[in-house]
Protein backbone atom coordinates (compact mmCIF):
# COMPACT_ATOMS: atom_id res chain seq x y z
CA UNK A 1 0.00 0.00 0.00
CA UNK A 2 1.05 3.86 -0.63
CA UNK A 3 3.85 4.55 1.76
CA UNK A 4 5.66 8.22 2.34
CA UNK A 5 9.14 7.98 1.98
CA UNK A 6 10.36 11.16 3.97
CA UNK A 7 13.95 10.45 4.00
CA UNK A 8 13.96 9.73 -0.04
CA UNK A 9 10.96 12.72 -0.62
CA UNK A 10 8.54 10.15 -2.24
CA UNK A 11 5.11 9.07 -2.40
CA UNK A 12 6.12 4.93 -3.22
CA UNK A 13 3.17 3.47 -5.37
CA UNK A 14 2.44 0.10 -6.49
CA UNK A 15 0.35 -0.49 -10.13
CA UNK A 16 0.09 -4.39 -10.72
CA UNK A 17 -0.77 -5.40 -14.03
CA UNK A 18 -2.79 -8.73 -13.98
CA UNK A 19 -4.91 -10.93 -15.88
CA UNK A 20 -5.23 -14.19 -17.98
CA UNK A 21 -2.03 -15.78 -19.54
CA UNK A 22 -1.15 -14.65 -22.51
CA UNK A 23 -3.65 -11.24 -22.47
CA UNK A 24 -0.38 -8.94 -23.01
CA UNK A 25 0.98 -8.12 -19.62
CA UNK A 26 4.03 -8.38 -19.98
CA UNK A 27 4.08 -7.11 -23.94
CA UNK A 28 2.11 -3.57 -22.13
CA UNK A 29 5.12 -2.78 -19.64
CA UNK A 30 7.47 -3.16 -21.90
CA UNK A 31 6.25 -1.06 -23.72
CA UNK A 32 5.20 1.58 -21.12
CA UNK A 33 8.60 1.10 -19.54
CA UNK A 34 10.06 2.66 -23.41
CA UNK A 35 6.92 5.17 -23.60
CA UNK A 36 7.70 6.71 -19.89
CA UNK A 37 11.43 6.37 -20.18
CA UNK A 38 12.73 5.91 -23.74
CA UNK A 39 15.15 3.77 -22.87
CA UNK A 40 16.23 0.28 -24.72
CA UNK A 41 13.75 -2.27 -23.03
CA UNK A 42 16.12 -4.54 -21.95
CA UNK A 43 17.79 -1.87 -19.56
CA UNK A 44 15.16 -0.97 -16.98
CA UNK A 45 12.31 -4.03 -17.32
CA UNK A 46 13.36 -6.72 -14.59
CA UNK A 47 11.76 -9.85 -15.51
CA UNK A 48 13.34 -12.48 -12.73
CA UNK A 49 12.43 -16.20 -14.98
CA UNK A 50 10.19 -16.97 -17.99
CA UNK A 51 9.69 -20.33 -19.10
CA UNK A 52 8.91 -20.27 -23.11
CA UNK A 53 7.84 -16.44 -22.90
CA UNK A 54 5.18 -17.49 -20.06
CA UNK A 55 5.98 -14.98 -17.12
CA UNK A 56 6.78 -17.66 -13.77
CA UNK A 57 7.43 -14.47 -10.84
CA UNK A 58 6.74 -11.27 -12.46
CA UNK A 59 8.01 -8.01 -14.51
CA UNK A 60 8.99 -4.69 -12.83
CA UNK A 61 10.41 -1.68 -13.58
CA UNK A 62 10.53 2.00 -11.63
CA UNK A 63 8.83 5.11 -13.26
CA UNK A 64 9.28 8.38 -10.97
CA UNK A 65 6.87 11.78 -12.09
CA UNK A 66 4.48 13.77 -10.31
CA UNK A 67 4.25 15.42 -7.50
CA UNK A 68 2.12 14.58 -4.07
CA UNK A 69 2.26 17.31 -1.55
CA UNK A 70 5.73 18.28 -2.73
CA UNK A 71 6.69 14.62 -2.40
CA UNK A 72 7.98 12.99 -5.76
CA UNK A 73 5.72 10.23 -7.20
CA UNK A 74 7.62 6.94 -7.64
CA UNK A 75 5.38 4.04 -8.82
CA UNK A 76 6.19 0.56 -8.87
CA UNK A 77 5.58 -0.99 -11.86
CA UNK A 78 4.89 -4.91 -11.27
CA UNK A 79 2.88 -7.88 -13.95
CA UNK A 80 1.95 -11.10 -12.22
CA UNK A 81 1.94 -15.06 -13.71
CA UNK A 82 -1.59 -15.16 -15.29
CA UNK A 83 -1.12 -18.99 -15.68
CA UNK A 84 -3.89 -21.09 -13.24
CA UNK A 85 -0.96 -22.65 -11.20
CA UNK A 86 0.43 -19.48 -10.30
CA UNK A 87 -3.00 -18.19 -8.31
CA UNK A 88 -1.05 -17.72 -5.05
CA UNK A 89 2.00 -16.25 -6.23
CA UNK A 90 -0.72 -13.63 -8.32
CA UNK A 91 -1.98 -13.10 -5.18
CA UNK A 92 0.65 -12.31 -3.25
CA UNK A 93 2.12 -9.68 -6.20
CA UNK A 94 -0.67 -8.30 -5.54
CA UNK A 95 -1.26 -7.55 -1.39
CA UNK A 96 0.56 -4.31 -1.76
CA UNK A 97 -1.45 -3.03 -4.83
CA UNK A 98 -2.43 0.47 -4.89
CA UNK A 99 -4.34 0.18 -8.01
CA UNK A 100 -4.79 -3.23 -9.78
CA UNK A 101 -5.19 -3.60 -13.99
CA UNK A 102 -7.05 -6.39 -14.89
CA UNK A 103 -5.18 -6.91 -18.66
CA UNK A 104 -7.56 -9.16 -20.47
CA UNK A 105 -7.53 -10.50 -24.35
CA UNK A 106 -10.52 -8.77 -25.92
CA UNK A 107 -10.49 -11.04 -28.98
CA UNK A 108 -11.00 -13.94 -26.24
CA UNK A 109 -14.32 -15.97 -27.82
CA UNK A 110 -15.99 -16.15 -24.53
CA UNK A 111 -14.47 -14.20 -22.32
CA UNK A 112 -14.29 -17.03 -19.99
CA UNK A 113 -10.76 -16.58 -18.31
CA UNK A 114 -11.38 -12.93 -18.34
CA UNK A 115 -14.92 -13.93 -15.93
CA UNK A 116 -12.77 -16.20 -14.10
CA UNK A 117 -10.09 -13.49 -13.33
CA UNK A 118 -12.35 -10.48 -12.80
CA UNK A 119 -14.36 -13.22 -10.01
CA UNK A 120 -10.83 -13.80 -8.88
CA UNK A 121 -9.47 -10.14 -8.50
CA UNK A 122 -12.40 -8.99 -6.75
CA UNK A 123 -11.78 -11.90 -4.42
CA UNK A 124 -8.45 -10.55 -3.76
CA UNK A 125 -9.18 -7.11 -3.24
CA UNK A 126 -12.04 -8.38 -1.07
CA UNK A 127 -9.58 -9.52 1.02
CA UNK A 128 -7.64 -6.39 1.80
CA UNK A 129 -7.68 -3.98 4.24
CA UNK A 130 -7.03 -1.14 1.79
CA UNK A 131 -8.37 -2.79 -1.57
CA UNK A 132 -6.51 -1.03 -4.77
CA UNK A 133 -8.38 0.59 -7.33
CA UNK A 134 -9.48 -1.53 -10.05
CA UNK A 135 -9.29 -0.75 -13.62
CA UNK A 136 -9.73 -3.29 -16.75
CA UNK A 137 -7.15 -2.94 -19.79
CA UNK A 138 -9.49 -4.00 -22.71
CA UNK A 139 -6.22 -5.62 -24.66
CA UNK A 140 -5.56 -6.90 -28.70
CA UNK A 141 -7.97 -4.42 -29.61
CA UNK A 142 -5.56 -4.72 -32.88
CA UNK A 143 -7.60 -7.83 -33.78
CA UNK A 144 -10.95 -7.49 -35.89
CA UNK A 145 -13.31 -10.02 -33.28
CA UNK A 146 -12.15 -8.07 -30.54
CA UNK A 147 -15.12 -7.08 -28.40
CA UNK A 148 -15.34 -3.27 -27.61
CA UNK A 149 -14.93 -1.96 -24.33
CA UNK A 150 -18.93 -1.44 -23.94
CA UNK A 151 -19.37 -4.79 -24.87
CA UNK A 152 -17.32 -6.58 -22.18
CA UNK A 153 -18.64 -4.43 -19.23
CA UNK A 154 -22.02 -5.92 -20.08
CA UNK A 155 -20.86 -9.89 -20.88
CA UNK A 156 -18.81 -10.06 -17.90
CA UNK A 157 -21.58 -7.26 -15.33
CA UNK A 158 -18.85 -5.27 -14.91
CA UNK A 159 -20.23 -1.87 -12.72
CA UNK A 160 -19.87 1.41 -14.40
CA UNK A 161 -17.60 3.15 -11.43
CA UNK A 162 -14.53 0.73 -12.63
CA UNK A 163 -12.78 1.55 -15.89
CA UNK A 164 -12.63 -0.23 -18.85
CA UNK A 165 -9.67 1.15 -21.33
CA UNK A 166 -8.65 -0.11 -24.85
CA UNK A 167 -5.21 -0.81 -25.88
CA UNK A 168 -3.11 -2.41 -28.37
CA UNK A 169 0.19 -3.27 -26.48
CA UNK A 170 1.94 -4.22 -29.01
CA UNK A 171 1.65 -1.00 -31.40
CA UNK A 172 1.43 1.33 -27.72
CA UNK A 173 -1.63 2.14 -27.79
CA UNK A 174 -4.06 3.20 -25.02
CA UNK A 175 -1.28 1.80 -22.17
CA UNK A 176 -0.14 4.94 -21.22
CA UNK A 177 -3.64 6.62 -20.81
CA UNK A 178 -4.77 3.26 -18.46
CA UNK A 179 -1.21 3.54 -16.49
CA UNK A 180 -2.54 7.39 -16.11
CA UNK A 181 -6.10 6.63 -15.04
CA UNK A 182 -4.62 3.78 -12.57
CA UNK A 183 -2.27 6.25 -10.98
CA UNK A 184 -4.87 8.75 -10.87
CA UNK A 185 -7.23 6.37 -8.62
CA UNK A 186 -4.02 5.37 -6.22
CA UNK A 187 -3.10 9.06 -5.99
CA UNK A 188 -6.88 10.03 -5.36
CA UNK A 189 -7.03 6.86 -2.56
CA UNK A 190 -3.31 8.15 -1.27
CA UNK A 191 -4.93 11.76 -0.65
CA UNK A 192 -7.65 10.91 0.82
CA UNK A 193 -5.54 8.70 4.11
CA UNK A 194 -3.16 11.54 4.10
CA UNK A 195 -6.14 13.88 4.50
CA UNK A 196 -6.99 12.08 7.34
CA UNK A 197 -3.36 11.53 8.58
CA UNK A 198 -3.60 7.41 7.82
CA UNK A 199 -1.35 7.31 4.81
CA UNK A 200 1.41 5.24 6.47
CA UNK A 201 5.04 6.67 6.46
CA UNK A 202 8.28 4.84 6.19
CA UNK A 203 10.56 3.24 3.98
CA UNK A 204 9.16 0.72 1.62
CA UNK A 205 10.10 -2.97 2.39
CA UNK A 206 10.62 -3.70 -1.50
CA UNK A 207 12.88 -1.44 -3.70
CA UNK A 208 13.70 -3.28 -6.20
CA UNK A 209 12.99 -6.18 -8.38
CA UNK A 210 15.43 -7.76 -6.51
CA UNK A 211 13.68 -7.62 -3.14
CA UNK A 212 10.84 -8.69 -4.18
CA UNK A 213 12.06 -11.48 -5.75
CA UNK A 214 13.31 -12.60 -2.51
CA UNK A 215 10.37 -11.31 -0.66
CA UNK A 216 7.67 -14.30 -2.44
CA UNK A 217 10.46 -16.78 -2.05
CA UNK A 218 10.33 -16.19 1.54
CA UNK A 219 6.53 -15.89 1.70
CA UNK A 220 6.44 -19.55 -0.36
CA UNK A 221 8.68 -20.86 1.96
CA UNK A 222 7.01 -19.43 4.67
CA UNK A 223 3.38 -20.65 3.52
CA UNK A 224 5.09 -24.30 2.89
CA UNK A 225 5.59 -24.67 6.58
CA UNK A 226 2.23 -23.13 7.86
CA UNK A 227 0.56 -25.72 5.09
CA UNK A 228 -0.92 -27.90 7.85
CA UNK A 229 -1.92 -25.45 10.56
CA UNK A 230 -5.37 -24.71 10.12
CA UNK A 231 -6.10 -20.93 10.02
CA UNK A 232 -8.70 -19.11 12.13
CA UNK A 233 -11.77 -17.27 10.58
CA UNK A 234 -10.99 -13.54 10.45
CA UNK A 235 -13.84 -11.88 11.81
CA UNK A 236 -16.88 -12.60 13.39
CA UNK A 237 -19.88 -10.73 13.46
CA UNK A 238 -21.25 -9.80 16.71
CA UNK A 239 -24.73 -8.38 17.84
CA UNK A 240 -24.01 -4.49 19.59
CA UNK A 241 -26.16 -1.62 20.08
CA UNK A 242 -27.29 0.12 16.73
CA UNK A 243 -25.64 3.68 15.97
CA UNK A 244 -27.44 6.34 15.11
CA UNK A 245 -26.45 7.86 11.17
CA UNK A 246 -25.47 10.92 12.56
CA UNK A 247 -22.55 9.27 14.49
CA UNK A 248 -21.40 7.23 11.61
CA UNK A 249 -19.07 8.32 8.68
CA UNK A 250 -18.87 6.89 5.61
CA UNK A 251 -15.94 5.25 4.80
CA UNK A 252 -14.25 6.75 1.70
CA UNK A 253 -14.77 4.76 -1.72
CA UNK A 254 -17.72 2.66 -0.29
CA UNK A 255 -20.83 4.10 -1.46
CA UNK A 256 -22.78 2.99 -4.29
CA UNK A 257 -23.17 4.70 -6.10
CA UNK A 258 -20.70 6.88 -5.76
CA UNK A 259 -22.41 10.78 -6.01
CA UNK A 260 -26.21 9.85 -6.09
CA UNK A 261 -25.26 7.47 -2.74
CA UNK A 262 -23.40 10.31 -1.01
CA UNK A 263 -26.30 12.73 -1.38
CA UNK A 264 -28.72 10.29 0.00
CA UNK A 265 -26.58 9.90 2.95
CA UNK A 266 -26.13 13.19 3.62
CA UNK A 267 -29.92 13.62 3.07
CA UNK A 268 -30.34 10.68 5.58
CA UNK A 269 -27.99 11.83 8.11
CA UNK A 270 -30.04 15.53 8.72
CA UNK A 271 -33.38 13.13 8.58
CA UNK A 272 -31.54 11.46 11.54
CA UNK A 273 -34.20 8.08 11.08
CA UNK A 274 -34.72 6.09 14.14
CA UNK A 275 -33.55 3.03 13.36
CA UNK A 276 -35.04 -0.47 15.33
CA UNK A 277 -34.13 -4.10 15.37
CA UNK A 278 -36.06 -6.59 13.07
CA UNK A 279 -34.39 -9.77 13.76
CA UNK A 280 -31.31 -11.47 13.98
CA UNK A 281 -28.54 -9.33 13.08
CA UNK A 282 -31.05 -6.87 10.96
CA UNK A 283 -32.00 -3.39 11.46
CA UNK A 284 -34.17 -1.17 9.59
CA UNK A 285 -35.85 1.84 9.82
CA UNK A 286 -38.95 3.10 7.36
CA UNK A 287 -40.21 6.47 6.58
CA UNK A 288 -42.52 8.01 3.87
CA UNK A 289 -41.22 5.80 0.94
CA UNK A 290 -37.84 5.37 2.48
CA UNK A 291 -36.57 2.09 3.89
CA UNK A 292 -33.56 1.52 5.29
CA UNK A 293 -32.01 -1.58 6.20
CA UNK A 294 -28.81 -3.04 7.72
CA UNK A 295 -27.60 -6.82 7.24
CA UNK A 296 -24.67 -6.90 8.93
CA UNK A 297 -22.25 -5.38 11.60
CA UNK A 298 -18.54 -6.23 11.28
CA UNK A 299 -15.69 -5.57 13.52
CA UNK A 300 -13.18 -5.16 11.78
CA UNK A 301 -12.79 -3.26 8.32
CA UNK A 302 -11.36 -6.07 6.31
CA UNK A 303 -14.80 -8.61 6.85
CA UNK A 304 -17.03 -5.80 5.91
CA UNK A 305 -15.18 -4.98 2.25
CA UNK A 306 -15.70 -8.58 1.39
CA UNK A 307 -19.36 -7.93 2.24
CA UNK A 308 -19.09 -4.78 0.23
CA UNK A 309 -17.77 -6.57 -2.82
CA UNK A 310 -20.49 -9.20 -2.47
CA UNK A 311 -23.15 -6.52 -2.24
CA UNK A 312 -21.83 -4.87 -5.39
CA UNK A 313 -22.01 -7.33 -6.93
CA UNK A 314 -25.57 -8.50 -6.58
CA UNK A 315 -26.70 -4.83 -6.92
CA UNK A 316 -24.54 -4.77 -10.23
CA UNK A 317 -25.97 -7.90 -11.35
CA UNK A 318 -30.01 -6.63 -11.25
CA UNK A 319 -29.38 -2.95 -11.84
CA UNK A 320 -31.49 -2.09 -14.19
CA UNK A 321 -34.18 -4.30 -12.16
CA UNK A 322 -34.22 -2.02 -8.98
CA UNK A 323 -35.56 1.03 -7.64
CA UNK A 324 -33.72 3.99 -9.41
CA UNK A 325 -33.19 5.70 -6.05
CA UNK A 326 -31.30 3.16 -4.58
CA UNK A 327 -27.67 2.73 -2.76
CA UNK A 328 -25.26 1.00 -0.59
CA UNK A 329 -23.29 1.90 1.80
CA UNK A 330 -20.53 0.89 4.19
CA UNK A 331 -20.67 2.64 7.31
CA UNK A 332 -17.96 3.40 9.79
CA UNK A 333 -19.27 3.97 13.66
CA UNK A 334 -18.00 5.90 16.39
CA UNK A 335 -17.56 2.09 18.28
CA UNK A 336 -14.89 1.53 15.22
CA UNK A 337 -17.91 -1.17 13.92
CA UNK A 338 -18.57 -1.02 10.27
CA UNK A 339 -22.22 -1.56 9.05
CA UNK A 340 -23.38 -2.60 5.89
CA UNK A 341 -26.68 -0.39 5.29
CA UNK A 342 -28.78 -1.03 1.84
CA UNK A 343 -31.09 2.00 0.97
CA UNK A 344 -34.01 1.59 -1.06
CA UNK A 345 -36.70 4.15 -2.20
CA UNK A 346 -40.04 2.38 -3.17
CA UNK A 347 -43.07 3.67 -5.92
CA UNK A 348 -46.29 2.58 -6.72
CA UNK A 349 -47.15 -0.85 -5.74
CA UNK A 350 -47.96 -3.62 -7.70
CA UNK A 351 -50.04 -4.81 -4.72
CA UNK A 352 -52.36 -1.89 -4.83
CA UNK A 353 -52.33 -1.47 -8.86
CA UNK A 354 -53.99 -4.84 -8.98
CA UNK A 355 -56.71 -4.01 -6.03
CA UNK A 356 -57.14 -0.93 -7.66
CA UNK A 357 -58.29 -2.96 -11.15
CA UNK A 358 -60.33 -5.04 -9.46
CA UNK A 359 -62.45 -2.28 -8.68
CA UNK A 360 -62.73 -1.31 -12.01
CA UNK A 361 -66.24 -2.46 -13.72
CA UNK A 362 -64.82 -3.17 -17.22
CA UNK A 363 -64.19 -6.59 -17.84
CA UNK A 364 -62.36 -6.41 -21.13
CA UNK A 365 -59.89 -3.88 -19.29
CA UNK A 366 -59.55 -5.49 -16.25
CA UNK A 367 -58.39 -8.41 -18.66
CA UNK A 368 -56.23 -6.41 -20.73
CA UNK A 369 -54.46 -5.09 -17.58
CA UNK A 370 -54.38 -8.13 -15.79
CA UNK A 371 -52.18 -9.90 -18.84
CA UNK A 372 -50.25 -6.86 -19.14
CA UNK A 373 -49.18 -7.11 -15.47
CA UNK A 374 -48.33 -10.76 -15.46
CA UNK A 375 -45.94 -10.33 -18.78
CA UNK A 376 -44.03 -7.89 -16.80
CA UNK A 377 -44.07 -9.85 -13.74
CA UNK A 378 -42.83 -12.74 -16.02
CA UNK A 379 -40.19 -10.49 -17.48
CA UNK A 380 -39.06 -9.85 -13.94
CA UNK A 381 -38.52 -13.50 -12.97
CA UNK A 382 -36.67 -14.58 -16.12
CA UNK A 383 -34.12 -11.70 -15.15
CA UNK A 384 -33.85 -12.49 -11.29
CA UNK A 385 -34.09 -16.40 -11.78
CA UNK A 386 -31.10 -15.49 -14.34
CA UNK A 387 -29.36 -13.63 -11.38
CA UNK A 388 -30.26 -16.72 -9.35
CA UNK A 389 -31.89 -14.28 -7.16
CA UNK A 390 -36.07 -15.75 -7.62
CA UNK A 391 -35.99 -16.54 -3.83
CA UNK A 392 -35.97 -12.53 -3.02
CA UNK A 393 -39.11 -11.59 -5.52
CA UNK A 394 -41.96 -10.80 -3.69
CA UNK A 395 -45.05 -8.97 -4.76
CA UNK A 396 -44.87 -6.88 -1.76
CA UNK A 397 -41.82 -5.80 -3.25
CA UNK A 398 -42.70 -4.50 -6.63
CA UNK A 399 -43.43 -0.96 -7.80
CA UNK A 400 -44.51 0.31 -11.04
CA UNK A 401 -42.10 2.50 -12.80
CA UNK A 402 -41.88 4.34 -16.20
CA UNK A 403 -39.98 1.25 -17.52
CA UNK A 404 -41.92 -1.58 -16.17
CA UNK A 405 -41.66 -3.10 -12.87
CA UNK A 406 -38.80 -2.91 -10.72
CA UNK A 407 -37.76 -4.51 -7.39
CA UNK A 408 -37.36 -2.23 -3.92
CA UNK A 409 -36.84 -5.21 -1.07
CA UNK A 410 -33.01 -5.73 -0.67
CA UNK A 411 -30.59 -7.79 -2.36
CA UNK A 412 -29.39 -10.84 0.06
CA UNK A 413 -25.53 -11.72 0.25
CA UNK A 414 -26.57 -14.68 -1.10
CA UNK A 415 -27.24 -16.10 -4.42
CA UNK A 416 -29.72 -19.11 -4.35
CA UNK A 417 -32.72 -20.04 -6.61
CA UNK A 418 -35.67 -21.56 -4.88
CA UNK A 419 -36.81 -24.04 -8.02
CA UNK A 420 -40.39 -22.12 -8.84
CA UNK A 421 -42.32 -22.48 -11.84
CA UNK A 422 -42.61 -19.11 -12.92
CA UNK A 423 -46.11 -19.12 -13.60
CA UNK A 424 -47.09 -21.11 -10.49
CA UNK A 425 -45.04 -18.52 -8.48
CA UNK A 426 -47.52 -15.98 -9.94
CA UNK A 427 -50.45 -17.57 -9.19
CA UNK A 428 -49.37 -18.22 -5.30
CA UNK A 429 -48.51 -14.63 -5.11
CA UNK A 430 -51.50 -12.98 -5.76
CA UNK A 431 -53.70 -15.49 -3.78
CA UNK A 432 -51.98 -14.06 -0.84
CA UNK A 433 -51.33 -10.44 -1.53
CA UNK A 434 -54.67 -9.97 -3.79
CA UNK A 435 -57.10 -12.45 -2.35
CA UNK A 436 -60.39 -12.29 -3.83
CA UNK A 437 -63.03 -10.97 -1.87
CA UNK A 438 -66.76 -11.64 -2.86
CA UNK A 439 -68.04 -7.97 -2.08
CA UNK A 440 -65.51 -6.74 -5.47
CA UNK A 441 -67.72 -5.02 -7.80
CA UNK A 442 -66.19 -6.85 -10.98
CA UNK A 443 -67.71 -9.38 -12.67
CA UNK A 444 -66.11 -12.01 -12.73
CA UNK A 445 -68.01 -14.55 -15.69
CA UNK A 446 -67.05 -11.52 -18.41
CA UNK A 447 -63.79 -11.02 -17.13
CA UNK A 448 -63.30 -14.90 -17.42
CA UNK A 449 -64.58 -14.41 -20.45
CA UNK A 450 -62.63 -11.50 -21.61
CA UNK A 451 -59.65 -13.01 -21.07
CA UNK A 452 -60.47 -16.51 -22.84
CA UNK A 453 -60.49 -14.28 -25.95
CA UNK A 454 -56.37 -13.68 -25.93
CA UNK A 455 -55.33 -16.77 -27.75
CA UNK A 456 -51.62 -17.48 -26.98
CA UNK A 457 -51.85 -16.69 -23.56
CA UNK A 458 -53.14 -19.64 -22.54
CA UNK A 459 -51.18 -20.61 -19.47
CA UNK A 460 -51.11 -17.08 -18.31
CA UNK A 461 -54.84 -17.26 -19.19
CA UNK A 462 -55.52 -20.26 -16.78
CA UNK A 463 -53.70 -18.85 -13.65
CA UNK A 464 -55.41 -15.43 -13.66
CA UNK A 465 -59.05 -17.57 -14.72
CA UNK A 466 -57.68 -19.72 -10.91
CA UNK A 467 -57.09 -16.54 -9.24
CA UNK A 468 -59.88 -14.78 -10.00
CA UNK A 469 -62.79 -17.68 -8.54
CA UNK A 470 -60.68 -17.92 -5.73
CA UNK A 471 -58.28 -21.30 -5.95
N1 LIG B 1 -2.40 -8.91 -31.55
C1 LIG B 1 -1.95 -8.57 -30.35
N2 LIG B 1 -1.13 -9.41 -29.68
C2 LIG B 1 -0.71 -9.02 -28.45
C3 LIG B 1 -1.08 -7.80 -27.89
N3 LIG B 1 -0.53 -7.72 -26.66
C4 LIG B 1 0.19 -8.85 -26.49
N4 LIG B 1 0.09 -9.64 -27.57
C5 LIG B 1 0.74 -10.94 -27.78
O1 LIG B 1 0.16 -11.91 -26.89
C6 LIG B 1 1.16 -12.82 -26.48
C7 LIG B 1 1.20 -12.88 -24.96
O2 LIG B 1 1.65 -11.63 -24.46
P1 LIG B 1 2.38 -11.50 -23.04
O3 LIG B 1 2.58 -10.06 -22.78
O4 LIG B 1 3.53 -12.38 -22.95
O5 LIG B 1 1.23 -12.11 -22.12
P2 LIG B 1 1.18 -12.16 -20.53
O6 LIG B 1 -0.14 -11.63 -20.14
O7 LIG B 1 2.36 -11.50 -19.94
O8 LIG B 1 1.20 -13.73 -20.27
P3 LIG B 1 1.75 -14.52 -18.96
O9 LIG B 1 3.10 -14.01 -18.68
O10 LIG B 1 1.72 -15.96 -19.31
O11 LIG B 1 0.78 -14.25 -17.85
C8 LIG B 1 2.46 -12.37 -27.10
O12 LIG B 1 2.69 -13.11 -28.26
C9 LIG B 1 2.21 -10.91 -27.43
O13 LIG B 1 2.99 -10.44 -28.50
C10 LIG B 1 -1.95 -6.92 -28.64
O14 LIG B 1 -2.33 -5.82 -28.23
N5 LIG B 1 -2.35 -7.38 -29.85
MG1 LIG C 1 3.90 -12.12 -18.78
Amino acid sequence: MAILDKTQGHLVLRIVYTGPAHSGKTETVRHLAQLLLGKALDDVVYSPSEAKGRTLFFDWFDYQGGIFHDYKIRCQIVTTPGQDLLRARRTQLLADADAAILVIDSDEKDLSSARGHFDELCDTLARQDYPAALLVQANKQDIDTAHYPDEIRQRLSIAEQIPILPSTAIESLGIRETFIKAVGLAVAEADNLFQQQLLPTGQPDVDSGDDLLALIHNQEQALQQDASSTKEPLVEQRHIEIPSFSASHLAAGFVWPPLAGRQLFRQLQTLNPSIESCGEERWQSHFEHWQLQSQAVFAQGLAAKRHWIEALKQYNRLLPQLAPDCAVFLLKAETGDWWLWHITHSGESLVEKIQLILYQNNPSEVAAQLLEYSRLFLELYDVFSKAKATYLLDLEHLSVGDKGLYFHGFLDLHTENAAHDALDFWHQQLRTYVPIDNDLPLDVPQTLNALTQNEGEAAVVEVLSAWLIGE
